[in-house]
């Protein structure tokens, strides 16, 4: 699967691994549930079991509306059942969310209310997408709290990176 492109975007073909799914730069892999179904901290280190010479998997971080909607889009199509795992936390500093990848954090799409942190006495560090598309906290250290997720990887050589328009294709 090719995303559509445009003038304004570039176009990678064939650099993700059979199971992968590639937009941009990157190759997403979603995990249903079905398949196996963690904890944040499993999830995270499942996805850094993958790596290509441009760097390691994480739990997938999201840059923008287009990488959003992708994410929820082939979560769908693969059996999503339920929220899933992105790779956003506030262990470190609660109230700053970070991206387990190191990405930077213009973009969020937290549903109204949300990060809520649990409310009063209680604590949620971890991100959740839903059906909706839109995120939430939750209790991502809780043993009992298992997920599908979306795991995430750069690309094998981004030298066959071409800016150039797709369609025809
Ligand atoms: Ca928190
Ligand atoms: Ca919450």
């Amino acid at each position: 699967m090719v995303a559509s492109c445009t003038a304004a975007c570039g176009c990678f073909i064939g650099q993700c691994e059979p199971g992968w799914v590639q937009f941009r730069d990157h190759c997403y892999k979603f995990v249903p549930r079905s398949k196996l179904s963690v904890t944040f901290h499993e999830a995270e280190a499942y996805c850094q079991g993958f790596s290509t010479l441009n760097g390691t998997g994480h739990l997938a971080s999201v840059q923008d509306q287009d990488e959003n909607d992708f994410i929820l889009d082939i979560a769908t199509m693969a059996g999503m059942r339920g929220n899933f795992w992105i790779g956003f936390t506030d262990t470190q500093n609660e109230g700053t969310f970070v991206w387990t990848d190191g990405s930077p954090t213009p973009y969020k799409n937290w549903r109204s209310g949300s990060p809520d942190d649990g409310g009063s006495g209680r604590s949620e560090d971890q991100a959740e997408m839903s059906s909706t598309r839109e995120w939430n906290d939750t209790n991502g250290d809780s043993k009992t709290l298992r997920r599908g997720f979306m795991c995430k990887m750069p690309v094998f050589d981004k030298k066959k990176f071409v800016t150039r328009a797709c369609s025809g294709k």
